[in-house]
């Protein structure tokens, strides 16, 4: 190859590397792979030198030519690509994409504020699994297979003869076995929080799948004062109000004796929570349930209570349909951000 065509080719390239240059990194890389020290047209320098010396006329002329193309290509395209790095920069006037902010579902957040006003009264917090054996759902709460007590409490089975559990009241049976051995250390207080299911015709009231609040004490002369003292504590702190008023009705649950349903209302609340609204059920903790679960209840009594949660929710927002909160409509929930 002559160096005339050296030349040429070295040009040719140079312009082709330029061209596809796509951005001012790239353009660098072949700048220095042309104009550098060691780059193309150095060499091209070097082989004019050891050319004839009759040649170097013309070649001189050729070589600074392909020279000042090969820089003059690379100024007009750091150019282009700089005023393009310019036009694509960031517009800071630019509306921004609304960020969507998730929150705290209401019924999460007045279950926190639920534990948070238990623990403060030297409550603990337990737990049990939603999938259930009939022992603990309702054999071990004095609800033996044939009682009608399960038809109130009709639930959703599975094929190896578990349930899901209709009640928090699951965890009360599954925690006396684990307090008989330390129950010298009474007062014994625990409080769970839960997701509770039955098989029910969902309406604004009722939904098949719903949150309860399981509360029980066990010691020494325990009373139904207690109870209504806890109560009244509980509902005032969460429901933000001190003129609370609590009402109670005989009422029956095999797991209690005496049993009652509790009903409150706060005269100077706006919405139906100035009348009576049915809340919760409970009792003094029945014998035989203490018995069944290893607590000697000649020494020891207990009360127990089951509020539903979403009730208590609905009261404290004024919500008047509790299919919002399980619904697929988020503009109801959205308004309890927090
Ligand atoms: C019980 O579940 C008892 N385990 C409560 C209890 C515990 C009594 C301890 C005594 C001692 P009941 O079925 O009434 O009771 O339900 C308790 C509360 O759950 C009701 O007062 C109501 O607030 C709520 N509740 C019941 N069914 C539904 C439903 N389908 N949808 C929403 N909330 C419900």
């Amino acid at each position: 190859m002559s160096l005339q065509d050296e030349f040429d080719a070295v040009r040719n390239e140079g312009l082709a590397a330029i061209a596809e240059a796509a951005d001012l990194d790239a353009l660098e890389h072949v700048r220095i792979a042309y104009m550098g020290r060691n780059g193309r047209l150095k060499d091209l320098g070097q082989a004019f030198k050891e050319a004839a010396s009759e040649e170097k006329r013309t070649l001189g002329k050729a070589l600074n030519e392909t020279n000042n193309t090969i820089k003059d290509a690379f100024n007009a395209r750091k150019e282009e690509l700089s005023t393009q790095v310019d036009t694509e920069s960031i517009d800071i006037t630019e509306p921004r994409v609304p960020v969507r902010r998730g929150s705290i579902h209401p019924i999460s957040q007045v279950a926190q504020e639920v534990e948070a006003v238990f623990t403060s009264m030297g409550f603990d917090i337990v737990d049990g699994p939603h999938i259930e054996s009939e022992e603990f759902n309702f054999t071990r709460l004095n609800i033996p297979a044939d009682h009608p007590a399960r038809d109130a409490q009709d639930t959703f089975w599975l094929s190896n003869g578990s349930l899901l559990r209709t009640h928090t009241s699951s965890v009360q049976s599954r925690t006396y076995p684990s307090l008989a051995d330390t129950i010298g250390e009474a007062p014994i207080r625990k409080v769970v929080v839960g997701k509770v299911f039955r098989y029910e015709e969902v309406d604004s009231t009722h939904d098949n799948t719903f949150s309860q609040v399981e509360g029980f004490m066990v010691d020494k002369n325990i009373t139904v004062a207690h109870l209504v003292g806890t109560l009244k504590t509980m509902i005032s702190a969460v429901l933000k109000r001190d003129d609370v008023e609590v009402r109670l009705r005989p009422s029956f649950f095999p797991f209690v004796e005496p049993g009652f349903e509790v009903d409150v209302r706060a005269p100077g609340a706006e919405g139906r929570f100035k009348n009576w609204v049915e809340l919760l059920g409970c009792g003094m903790i029945h014998p035989e349930v203490l018995r069944k679960g290893g607590i000697d209840p000649d020494i020891y009594q207990g009360f127990a209570f089951g509020l539903g949660l979403e009730r208590l929710t609905m009261i404290r927002h004024n919500i008047n349909d509790i299919r919002l909160f399980n619904g697929a409509d988020l503009r109801g929930l959205q308004q309890f951000g927090a």
